[in-house]
């Protein structure tokens, strides 16, 4: 199996701490969006990374997808909970962690235009909800406490949840660390982040500025 992406996106790095955390061998192939002959187009209409290339050839897309097909490919040590409660917890949890990377992209798109370009109101709209996400999150994480034996984003179990928050946390200090303080502004996701950095998984994906 072979993952097309690229180093900074949260979404393939999601992908990547899923299949390093089930011990799946998959061949990592860094590729550049903009080149002409970018493969991603061959194997993802919407040429967005990640994909993960099947070794029939069949393609798998996008990140939330790939994540599910890695997870039940090992029946150890589940990263989406079997039990339905938990998991629509847990893919809600994704969700807004990947919301608010789809804002955090969509603003740093907008900011690369020149300054004449850009769309004021609309990377304002954008930063908001990459605020009101992050407070979200935030909150409900402080309502886990004593939940287990750690503080993880659902029933105290390390889940998809986690890493999903985890790899928007990174993005979003690589793009807005100048502007968002987590730690004074979002204390609990600087706890959670701090916990994740820990994992080899976490330390082997990071972004790079
Ligand atoms: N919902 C998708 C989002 C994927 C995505 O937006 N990837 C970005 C990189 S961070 C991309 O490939 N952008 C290229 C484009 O939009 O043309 C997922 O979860 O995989």
């Amino acid at each position: 199996m072979k993952l097309l992406y690229t180093i900074n996106s949260p979404y393939a790095r999601k992908v990547r701490i899923v299949a390093a955390e089930k011990h799946i061998e998959v061949t990592l192939e860094e590729v550049v969006l903009s080149a002409p002959d970018c493969p991603v187009k061959q194997h993802n209409p919407l040429g967005k990374v990640p994909v993960l290339v099947l070794p029939d050839g069949d393609s798998l897309y996008d990140s939330r997808v790939i994540v599910e097909y890695l997870d039940n490919r090992t029946p150890l040590a589940h990263l989406i909970p079997q039990d339905l409660n938990a998991k629509v917890k847990v893919r809600r949890w994704e969700a807004l962690a990947d919301g608010i990377c789809d804002a955090a992209v969509a603003t740093m798109q907008e900011q690369r235009k020149s300054a004449d370009k850009q769309d004021a109101e609309f990377i304002e709209r954008q930063m908001s909800k990459v605020k009101s996400g992050l407070k979200e999150l935030n909150e409900d994480l402080g309502k886990t406490e004593g939940v287990g034996k750690s503080n993880w984003c659902v029933n105290g179990t390390f889940s998809l949840a986690d890493i999903a928050v985890g790899c928007m946390l990174g993005y979003l200090n690589l793009r807005f660390g100048s502007v968002i303080n987590l730690a004074a502004e979002f204390p609990n996701l600087e706890r959670l982040q701090l916990t994740l950095l820990k994992r080899p998984s976490f330390k082997g994906s990071m972004p790079v500025a």
